[in-house]
């Protein structure tokens, strides 16, 4: 039997081992191996030659999930890979290339993407990607739209949502996203002392938000949409200038198309966020807000306008070619995207899975104060999304209304 024949936790050697069995080196080649993964799910592994600089990426899951070392079953790492693929034939040059999954070995062989950077950080650095609400906003109208009942054929879709069935990790959406923040039954959150009261407050004990909160829960287990990436955050993207890349749709499946796009907005208001707190006022924290409140607004309006296009030139079934239809659909993703934009900025504050763009903002003032700018406006996005957030500007409008009321308040009480 071979070294790989049977599945264990890969180390760094391991995957040399892996990388050359598979021939992309040989045995020759002087080769080093660093885990670079820093998600909760999987294991990363970048193996170079290092003479010639040729490098892959490895993507492996263990039997346990990296953060919780909870047991889980590992087919999303099959997900990722055929989505991967399915991604890269809807939405060309806006994914990495995929070149081998292993079933047994629980992994996938995929393009290094060395020049790119971690958004996250690149937002935490507070650097501008001028093109990048062109091309997100591009990746979600084509993957998201292209695979609707209106465009693709009855049988074929319907395979779809069958082949990405993603049961274990829909059940951390539905615990993480739609549940905890507002019962914390499982006693899984983390709140910021500092923030306490507020949170318990504002989350636990509005009944009026709970519901709504419980609706969008509905939507995410039985609205079978699209197929969405499922995690849509800015540590699942990768920038460089002029480039965007997507990756880690392991939580992929066919649910609500406004899911991913309400995950772009709400991580995009963690970023504005984070600079609202810790830049000095002026100039450079004018230019890099700036550019996020414009991407914020473009990225809703590029997405609408998109979507409509593509429904009205491809929608295949011939009810979904009815006057108005096209325009009623793109209506009820714009609200999903607003409910799922407060839901994410919710659980990312006061839920286990946080984000550095404000569990990192050291001065314990300023962190709270930035959750509270991110709580008040998702409250809003989420209660009044059925009406309001039809464009990009509304949210710019609620973030300021929010962070002005605020600075009010603290003016008044000093
Ligand atoms: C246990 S997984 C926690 C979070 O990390 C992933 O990226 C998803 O966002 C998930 O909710
Ligand atoms: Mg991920």
């Amino acid at each position: 039997m071979g070294k790989f024949d049977c599945h264990f936790k890969m180390e760094e050697a391991d995957a040399i081992a892996y990388a050359v069995e598979k021939g992309f080196f040989s045995e020759a080649d002087e080769l080093v191996c660093r885990e670079i993964g820093d998600g909760n799910i999987n294991y990363v592994f970048r193996v170079q030659n290092e003479t010639t600089g040729k490098s892959i990426i490895i993507k492996h899951a263990d039997i346990r999930i990296r953060s919780s070392q909870s047991l889980a079953d590992t087919d999303h790492n099959r997900i990722e890979a055929e989505i991967l693929k399915l991604e890269g034939e809807l939405a060309p040059g806006l994914v990495p290339e995929v070149y081998l999954y292993d079933a047994v070995m629980c992994c996938m062989v995929m393009e290094d993407l060395k020049e790119y950077q971690n958004m996250r950080y690149e937002m935490i650095a507070h650097h501008i990607y001028p093109t990048f609400a062109e091309d997100i906003s591009t990746f979600m109208a084509q993957t998201l739209m292209l695979t609707t009942d209106s465009v693709m054929e009855a049988q074929e879709k319907k395979e779809l949502v069958k082949n990405f069935i993603n049961p274990a990790l829909c059940q951390i959406t539905e615990d993480l996203v739609y549940t905890d923040p507002y019962t914390d039954c499982r006693g899984k959150n983390r709140l910021n002392p500092d923030n306490r009261e507020f949170f318990e407050r504002e989350l636990y004990e509005d009944r009026a938000l709970r519901l709504e909160a419980a609706k969008l829960k509905e939507a995410f287990k039985s609205n079978a949409q699209s197929l969405i990436h499922g995690d849509l955050h800015t540590g699942s993207i990768f920038v460089k200038e002029g480039a965007t890349m997507v990756l880690d749709p392991e939580f992929a499946f066919y649910g609500p198309a406004g899911y991913d796009a309400g995950n772009v907005v709400a991580n995009l208001i963690f970023a504005w966020a984070n600079a609202e707190v810790t830049m000095e006022p002026g100039a450079e924290q004018a230019e890099f807000q700036g550019w996020l409140e414009k991407t914020i607004t473009e990225v809703v309006d590029l997405f609408a306008i998109k979507s409509l296009k593509i429904l009205k030139e491809h929608a295949a079934d011939v009810m979904a070619q009815t006057e108005g239809f096209a325009e009623w659909f793109i209506d009820g993703i714009l609200s999903d995207t607003a409910g799922i934009a407060g839901l994410e900025l919710n659980r990312r504050i006061v839920g286990s899975a946080k984000v550095k763009d404000i569990a990192g903002i050291e001065d314990a003032e300023k962190r709270a104060y930035a959750e509270r700018i991110c709580v008040l406006a998702a409250k809003r996005f989420i209660m009044e999304r059925t009406l309001a957030y039809r464009c990009g500007q509304d949210y710019i409008d609620t973030l300021k209304a929010v962070r002005d009321g605020l600075a009010e308040k603290e003016r008044t009480r000093s």
